[in-house]
């Protein structure tokens, strides 16, 4: 089979060459509820850095009483193994929406394929943090951040990329660090040798080429959690933000996209299958997912294949009997607390992009 750069999938589409950014072609996402490795998306604000193993190590640090600093083989052999399957989606995904909506300078334009899923191996990050004996009961609520070896520029600056989650969450049996992703060691590109994985929050929260985990009383101050990645009102613009008054993000909301079918497209009159993926954050299920062939006016509920984690995205599937003409397939979905998405792309537009989770349509002509 061919293989592009950093063994992706000769048919991956690449959004960015450096720092490398690109997505499967959407209509292979939802054909498999595990994305093989090679179509995985990729989301880099940085070159992938080189990694002596020899030298490598993890450090825990911060508000714990034993500061670990483990190597590779400790942290393999001393842990026990725990499995996620998870689905990771970058919070910008579908900003190519909203920027046809609004321009929304220097940010990547995702279509709808900033996700992807896999099954993930490693070691419990609450294991970890138990073994350094980590704070859990300050009076206030704790933070954990983590760090990346790889360097970004931003503002002028060189930094290292990083971010932060509530220690609650970081307790949580779910939240691992990763050494395998679908049953092979983690690919550089994917965070070699050692990435987070934080099911069912923002993707940028599950920071790759690990060096660094801190227990403290704040959120990072890491640019990636202080400015990027933060929720404004659609009325806020780069000249009259006010950085600190953004939601950080961390629990992903639900959405849902076809992936059959793209803008445009010519299809046989007929019975046709419309088919796509669904995600309900922070650990809600996806309730029911609703399609449309008429705009929204009319809906059919489709039929959804739930996976064995609470932690992965759900595909679904529906059939029209369609007579030519022009015709709108619209998707929405509900999430297990009772969260619908919102019809307008007006109510979530916000000026970095992120989160869009606006009704997702697709207009079709239909040929005899
Ligand atoms: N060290 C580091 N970790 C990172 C990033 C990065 O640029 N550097 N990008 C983040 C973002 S924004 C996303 S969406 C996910 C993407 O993971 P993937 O490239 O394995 O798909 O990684 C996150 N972890
Ligand atoms: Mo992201």
């Amino acid at each position: 089979m061919k293989k592009s750069i950093h063994n992706k999938h000769a048919d991956i589409v690449i959004k960015q060459e450096t720092p490398f950014n690109a997505g499967p072609p959407l209509k292979r996402l939802s054909e498999c509820a595990v994305t093989p490795t090679d179509l995985f998306f990729v989301r880099s604000h940085g070159d992938v850095p080189t990694v002596n193993m020899d030298s490598y190590r993890l450090t825990i640090n911060g508000r714990v009483s034993q500061p670990l600093s483990l190597s590779f083989a400790q942290l393999k052999n001393d842990f026990k193994r725990a499995e996620v399957s998870a689905t990771l989606m970058c919070a910008g995904n579908r900003r190519e929406e909203l920027t046809a909506m609004k321009p929304i300078p220097n940010e990547l334009p995702w279509g709808a394929e900033a996700i992807s899923h896999a099954a993930w191996a490693g070691v419990r990050l609450g294991d970890v943090l138990t073994a350094a004996g980590a704070e859990s009961e300050a009076g206030f609520p704790l933070h954990v951040e983590f760090g990346g070896l790889d360097e970004t520029e931003r503002l002028y600056k060189r930094f290292k990329f990083g971010g932060s989650i509530p220690l609650t969450k970081a307790l949580s049996g779910e939240v691992i660090l990763a050494y395998e992703m679908n049953g092979k060691p983690l690919p550089p590109v994917h965070g070699f040798p050692l990435r987070m994985i934080v099911p069912g929050y923002i993707g940028a929260r599950s920071v790759k080429w690990l060096e660094k985990i801190t227990v403290q009383a704040e959120p990072s101050q890491n640019y990636f959690q202080r400015h990027a990645y933060r929720l404004f009102a659609p009325d806020v613009t780069a000249e009259s933000v006010n950085w600190d008054d953004g939601l950080m993000l961390g629990e992903l909301n639900v959405n849902a996209v076809i992936c059959s079918h793209v803008e445009n497209e010519q299809a046989a009159s007929g019975v046709i299958t419309v088919h796509g993926y669904s995600m309900a954050g922070g650990g809600r299920e996806v309730a029911r997912v609703d399609v449309s062939c008429d705009g929204g006016e009319t809906w059919i509920q489709a039929e959804l294949n739930h996976a064995a984690s609470s932690w992965a995205w759900t595909l679904w599937k529906v059939q029209f009997d369609l007579k030519p003409g022009k015709f709108q397939l619209v998707v929405r979905a509900v999430d297990s607390a009772g969260n619908v998405q919102p019809k307008d792309m007006e109510q979530v537009w916000n000026f970095k992009g992120y989160m869009n989770n606006a009704w997702h349509r697709i207009n079709i002509n239909v040929q005899d």
